[in-house]
C-alpha cells in the first residue's frame, strides 16, 4: 500500500495557507501546520478544516511555532516529518514592512533560512528528501525595469519586505544548487480572495461597499489609487504551488494572469457591482502611501503554462464580483441584479466559488 504523503506548511492561517490546506487534504495529503500563539485564536480560516486530533481520522494537525524560532522548526521537522514543506508564513504586508523592518526581514528573510537550514539538518541525518517551496512574490521584481516580468526579469524591490523576499529567493536557489534540495520558487503575482487579509486594498474596497450598502460606513480612505497590479485569484494560485513540487524538477516560476488593472479600475468594478459611484465615497490618506511604490506589475507564466500544465481559471471580473459577493453576505445584505455588468456564466461561476470560498 502506498505510504500517505505528509505536507508541513508555514502560515497555514493565511489566505493562501487556508486554500492549501483544504486543496492537499483533498489530494489525500495528511496536513500539518505551524500556527503562532496569539492571545486570542486567529485560525478563523481554517476551522472549518479542523477536527480534533484526538479522533480518529483526522488529517490536519496544528503545531505551535514561528519562523523566528529556528530550535522549534527543528523539531517539528523530527516529529512531522514531512516530504513536502511549504514555506508561506511571513509579514506579508508590504506598507506595514516600512514601519517594522527588523521584524519582516527576520521573519521572511532570516525564517526561510533558518527553515532551509532545518531541512538541511534534517534531509542529512534521516536520508527523507523533502521538496520545498518558497513563497516568492511580484514585489521583488519592484521599480520595472521590464514588461510584462518573468523569471529572468532582474530584481529590484523598493520595500523592506520586497528585499528580504529577494533573499530567500536566492537562499532557496543556493540550496538546490549547494545541496541538491528539491526547492522551488514560486514568484507569484497578487492573489485575492473573499479570505484575503482586510488592509490589502482589494479586500479594503470589497469589505467597506458591503459596509456602506449596509449602512455602516460612509468614507473609504486610501492611498495611491494609480499602481497596477495583476491580481489573480488565491485558489489558482495554491494549485500551483503544488504543481511546482509535483514536477520531476526543481524550477522558478511566475505565477499569473497576464492582465494588470490600476486600484481604480478595481475601484471602477466593485463599486458598479452594487451600482454605486466610487468617487462619492473614496477620500485619499497619505497614511496608505509607501515611502517607495512599486507602480507596474503585470506578469508572464508561459514558463508555468508550458512545464506544469497550470493556467488560472477565475478572470479579474469574475474575482471582483465574488469578493463583493462574499463580504455582502457576511454583513448580511443580498447581492444586487448585476447580470447588466455580469454575463450569466460569469454569475453561475461566482455562485460555484461562494460555495467554497
Ligand atoms: P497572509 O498575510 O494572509 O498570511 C501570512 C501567514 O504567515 C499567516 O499564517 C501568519 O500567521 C504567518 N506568519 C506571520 N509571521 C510569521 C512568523 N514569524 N512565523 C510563522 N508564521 C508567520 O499571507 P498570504 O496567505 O496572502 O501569503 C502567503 C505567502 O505568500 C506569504 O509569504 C506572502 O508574503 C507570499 N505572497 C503573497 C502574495 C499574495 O498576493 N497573497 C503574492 C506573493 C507572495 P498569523 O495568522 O499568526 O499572523
Ligand atoms: P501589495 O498589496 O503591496 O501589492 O502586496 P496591497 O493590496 O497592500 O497594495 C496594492 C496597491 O494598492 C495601493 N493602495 C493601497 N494598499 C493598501 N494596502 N491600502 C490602501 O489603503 C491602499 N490605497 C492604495 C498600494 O499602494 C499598492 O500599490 C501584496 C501582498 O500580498 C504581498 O505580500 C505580496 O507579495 C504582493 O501582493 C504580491
Amino acid at each position: 500500500m502506498q505510504k500517505q504523503k505528509r505536507a508541513l506548511i508555514t502560515g497555514i492561517t493565511g489566505q493562501d495557507g487556508s486554500y492549501l490546506s483544504e486543496f492537499l487534504l483533498e489530494q489525500g495529503y495528511e496536513v500539518h501546520g505551524i500556527i503562532r500563539r496569539t492571545s486570542t485564536f486567529n485560525t478563523d480560516r481554517i476551522d472549518h478544516i479542523y477536527e480534533d486530533p484526538h479522533q480518529k481520522g483526522a488529517q490536519l494537525f496544528l503545531h505551535y511555532g514561528d519562523l523566528t524560532d529556528g530550535t522549534t522548526l527543528r523539531r517539528i521537522l523530527e516529529e512531522v516529518q514531512p516530504i513536502e514543506i511549504y514555506n508561506l508564513g511571513s509579514q506579508s504586508h508590504v506598507r506595514v514592512s516600512f514601519d517594522s523592518p527588523e521584524y519582516t526581514v527576520d521573519s521572511v528573510g532570516m525564517g526561510t533560512l533558518r527553515l532551509l537550514e532545518a531541512i538541511r539538518d534534517y534531509q542529512h541525518r534521516t536520508g527523507i528528501q523533502v521538496r520545498f517551496y518558497q513563497a516568492g512574490s511580484s514585489e521583488m521584481f519592484g521599480f520595472v525595469q521590464e514588461v510584462p516580468q518573468k523569471e529572468t526579469t532582474p530584481f529590484y524591490p523598493r520595500s523592506p519586505y520586497a528585499c528580504a523576499k529577494v533573499y530567500a529567493h536566492w537562499q532557496t536557489i543556493n540550496y538546490r544548487e549547494s545541496y541538491g534540495l528539491f526547492a522551488c520558487n514560486g514568484i507569484l503575482f497578487n492573489h485575492e480572495s473573499p479570505r484575503r487579509g482586510e488592509t490589502f486594498v482589494t479586500r479594503k474596497i470589497t469589505r467597506a461597499i458591503a459596509r456602506i450598502v449596509a449602512g455602516k460606513q460612509k468614507v473609504l480612505y486610501l492611498g495611491n489609487l494609480d499602481a497596477k497590479r495583476d491580481w489573480g485569484y488565491a485558489k489558482d494560485y495554491v494549485r500551483a504551488m503544488w504543481m511546482m513540487l509535483q514536477h520531476p524538477h526543481a524550477d522558478d516560476y511566475v505565477i499569473a494572469t497576464g492582465e494588470t488593472h490600476s486600484v481604480k479600475e478595481f475601484l471602477d468594478l466593485a463599486f458598479s457591482y452594487v451600482n454605486l459611484d466610487w468617487q462619492r465615497y473614496v477620500e485619499f490618506d497619505d497614511r496608505y502611501l509607501r515611502p517607495a511604490e512599486v507602480d507596474l506589475l503585470i506578469g508572464d507564466s508561459t514558463k508555468a503554462q508550458q512545464q506544469l500544465g497550470w493556467k488560472p481559471l477565475i478572470t479579474f471580473e469574475q474575482l471582483v464580483a465574488l469578493m463583493v459577493e462574499a463580504d455582502l453576505r457576511a454583513i448580511g445584505q443580498t447581492s444586487p441584479n448585476c447580470s447588466g455588468t455580469y454575463a450569466i456564466e460569469d454569475i453561475a461561476t461566482i455562485r460555484h466559488e461562494m460555495i467554497s470560498s
